[in-house]
């Protein structure tokens, strides 16, 4: 038998009461407003774009949640997601108290337990790793503010290993890029000035279908003051809809677009001369470095038509320093990531967009320091070098190397906690290898609000509680106005549901580290906090959102010299790092590889009703969005005998299959991609609403290529075919 199988427990375990009634399961109650109304402040956890909106309760009963209009992450409007929040707190298949494998006859199955007993578990486990290991062989994957508590106690244990997949996953090339390039990263919310650009150009960014609050009404903003959009996607975006120039490229193709964009604003002499020479070092092994590539050969590798490059490269020139050639977000595509970003982040400089109106912003935050408690010991080893030694130039942990080296008797780490990441999902292609990882590993330890895949691995399951029954940290986010956000609970903690803090103190009290803890409630750090920054938590719990003065300017001064942190002090065209490093240090074009025959690219996205996969069972969410469809060209759709609303499984090349989903036939997408939302596709069965609808795209993922300079999984090499089936 399985050390550790996976667990399909009973819907009766963690959930419970009736199917969920759509429409949050609230009560009927009378029209609203007739009642007594109560409000508090909250911060939106539906996404990681942390909103700052206000909670109503109407007669003690949730009502809706609102923007904060003083926020400048959201100025006053939430979006769909935002808007849907209640249904996370009133989800009747939440988890609801602590779980604990137990192994009966052979069998293995979840008991519910006390708090103590789970942390009670968990401790122990811990310090017998640590006995006969060694305290550094845990690991921390976290995604949200959440995992700060895990790691402290963590790293004051001993164990410093940690990744979030938004690095090796998402941002990770761009932040390694931009770093490489200006000494810094575009951050989150990203420094995109578009209510000032007079040209955007998207390359693969879906805005409006990817609905990051403020950076979408910042982009309507834009186009209403006149800018031109030029959009780069192989499918008809929304974005796309909205373009004055739309360039389908032809999938893993947009460096050469990129380096014949620098070819003709170096070869036209249209690039910031006095920018350049003023920030830069290495335009002229730069201006070398892109003279073969110009827009005809760039047609050969993109299919879009040379004077079109040329046109658009034009366009840019013109409304430079406010154009914005926007960095995307996700941007683990096809494996040279790095190099991508590392050619926007360049183009953006001979733009001379970078610190100038329309183009990066320079951001700032409240100076706020951070509650005083002890250093942790130093690590014992260096646990990167172990784990992730082969790519220096990062910082971060990476993800896939974590789960890598938790696998087999030799594995270096023995135990993980998860706090609000669902791997499976979010790890491309890595179900085999994390189910290897669940067999070997001594320990793991799964925090969620609901049942999510990987919880189905753990030995314990801690419940959180939902965003609207805690209080978090103060949001204090680098922004164009330094502001604090408040987020504390609408309603006491549902079932037996805890907030992280809670838990991560509990655990560290039973390992005698309770000194990293020093408080008995978490509004005592707050009210700490606060109190430095000139304010209280009685005021923030009346406001909500507060705003302060900034202290450094918003642009680079024209009469000022900007300093870069990067090995020359200057913005890097020619990479020094790169080149020490052994990569290369101008962007390098890597052709694509392009599906076999019978196949098609694995694109996928967004949509603006869902966040991944942690908003499907939302009742409100669900009943907007139940399921993802597969678009489908009409030739393709024509070659492979399938119409709109047939049902199909997507089959990869090495014959994995998905669950069934529905064909939808477009012109919106290119003859030799298909493209789902992703998110979809939950297996658990204790998600009643999400368990078995739609395709998960992460599944199906067969080729997954490692950035050899940040070591993150490109997500868009793989290939599927549809395969007709009928309506189970
Ligand atoms: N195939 C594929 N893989 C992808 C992507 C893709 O588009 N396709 N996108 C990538 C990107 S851009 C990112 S950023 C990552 C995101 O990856 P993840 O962060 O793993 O995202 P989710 O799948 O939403 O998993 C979040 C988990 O957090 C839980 N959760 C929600 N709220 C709370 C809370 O308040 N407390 C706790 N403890 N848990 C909570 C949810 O129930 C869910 O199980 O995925 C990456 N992976
Ligand atoms: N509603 C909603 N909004 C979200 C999220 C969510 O889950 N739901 N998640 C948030 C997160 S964490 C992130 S990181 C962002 C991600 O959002 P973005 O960074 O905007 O987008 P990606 O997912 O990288 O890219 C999707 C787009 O890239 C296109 N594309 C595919 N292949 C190529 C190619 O080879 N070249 C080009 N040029 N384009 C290509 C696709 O057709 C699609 O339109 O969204 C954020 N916003
Ligand atoms: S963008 Fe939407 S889901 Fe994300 S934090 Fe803001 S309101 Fe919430
Ligand atoms: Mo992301």
């Amino acid at each position: 038998m399985n050390r550790r199988e996976f667990l399909k427990i009973s819907a009766a375990l963690g959930a419970g009461g009736a199917m969920p009634a759509l429409l949050g399961g609230c009560a009927p109650r009378p029209l609203p407003g007739a009642g007594a109304v109560t409000t508090s402040p909250t911060v939106c956890n539906m996404c990681f774009w942390q909103c700052a909106g206000t909670l109503y309760q109407e007669d003690g009963q949730a009502w809706k949640v609102v923007g904060n209009p003083d926020d400048p992450h959201c100025d006053g409007r939430l979006c769909t997601r935002g808007s849907a929040g209640i249904g996370a707190y009133s989800d009747p298949d939440r988890l609801r108290q602590p779980l604990l494998r137990v192994s009966e006859g052979g069998a293995q199955r979840f008991e519910p337990v006390s708090w103590d007993a789970a942390l009670d578990f968990i401790a122990e486990k811990m310090n017998t790793i640590g006995e006969q290991y060694g305290k550094d062989r845990i690991a921390l994957f976290s995604h949200g503010g959440g995992g700060k508590h895990f790691r402290r106690m963590l790293q004051a244990f001993g164990s410093h290993a940690y990744a979030h997949p938004s690095f090796a996953q998402c941002r990770g090339p761009r932040e390694t890029a931009f770093g490489l390039t200006y000494g810094e990263g575009v951050g989150s919310p990203d420094r995109t000035d578009m209510s000032n650009s007079r040209c955007i150009v998207l390359i693969g960014s879906h805005l409006g279908e990817n609905l990051h609050n403020s950076q979408v009404q910042t982009l309507i903003q834009g186009l209403n003051n006149g800018a031109t959009l030029i959009t780069v996607d192989p499918r008809f975006s929304v974005a796309a809809s909205k373009s004055k120039y739309w360039l389908p490229i032809k999938p893993g193709t947009d460096i050469a677009l990129l380096l014949a964009w620098m070819n003709v604003l170096i070869n036209e002499g249209l690039y910031d001369r006095d920018y350049v020479a003023r920030y830069c070092s290495g335009f002229d092994r730069l201006a070398a470095h892109v003279q073969p590539y110009n827009p005809e050969w760039a047609y050969l590798e993109t299919g879009l038509e040379p004077a079109r490059i040329r046109e658009t490269a034009r366009i840019m020139a013109t409304a430079a320093p406010a154009t914005l050639v926007h960095p995307g977000r996700h941007v683990t595509w096809y494996g040279d990531d790095t190099q991508r970003s590392r050619a926007i982040a360049i183009l953006n400089a001979l733009l001379g967009s970078w610190g100038r109106p329309g183009g990066f912003y320079q951001q700032e935050k409240v100076a706020l320091p951070e509650f005083p408690v002890p250093q942790p010991p130093p690590p014992k080893d260096d646990w990167k070098a172990v784990v992730q030694g082969d790519f220096p130039l990062v910082s971060t942990g990476i993800s896939n190397k974590l789960v890598e080296h938790s696998v087999g008797p030799d594995a270096y780490i023995k135990g993980w906690f998860v706090y609000a990441t669902n791997l499976p999902m979010t790890l491309p292609g890595a179900n085999e290898q994390i189910k290897s990882a669940a067999e070997s590993l001594d320990l793991m330890v799964v925090v969620d609000t609901m049942p999510a895949e990987i919880s189905g691995y753990a030995d314990v399951v801690l419940p959180e509680c939902t965003y609207l029954e805690r209080y978090d940290d103060l949001r204090n986010a680098p922004e164009r106005t330094p502001t604090l956000a408040l987020r504390m609970p609408a309603f006491p903690p549902s079932h037996e549901t805890k907030p992280a803090w809670w838990m991560a103190k509990g655990i560290a009290e039973r390992l005698g580290l309770g000194e990293y803890f020093p408080w008995q409630d978490y509004t005592e750090v707050l009210e700490w906090q606060l109190k430095q920054a000139g304010s209280s938590l009685a005021e923030m719990q009346r406001i909500g959102v507060k705003r302060y003065p900034r202290k450094t300017p918003v642009y680079f001064a024209d009469d000022q010299p900007a300093e870069f942190s990067t090995p020359s002090g200057r913005i890097e065209l020619y990479s020094t790092l790169l080149a020490d490093a052994g990569q290369h240090p101008l962007p390098r074009y890597t052709p694509p590889e392009r599906p076999p025959a019978g196949f098609y690219h694995l694109n996928y996205g967004r949509s603006p009703a869902h966040t991944f996969g942690r908003t499907i069972n939302n009742p409100q969410l669900f009943e907007l969005m139940p399921e993802n469809t597969v678009w489908v060209h009409p030739s393709a759709a024509a070659r492979l005998r399938v119409a709109s609303g047939d049902y199909v499984a997507l089959e990869n090349p090495d014959g994995l299959r998905s669950n069934g989903i529905r064909v939808r036939v477009t012109e919106r997408i290119r003859p030799d991609s298909v493209f789902l939302v992703h998110g979809f596709g939950h297996s658990d069965q204790r998600q009643r609403l999400a368990r078995g609808v739609g395709a998960d795209d992460a599944a199906l993922m067969h080729n997954v290529k490692i950035d050899p300079i940040m070591g993150g999984t490109g997500m868009r090499a793989s290939f599927v075919t549809l395969v007709k089936r009928e309506v189970s």
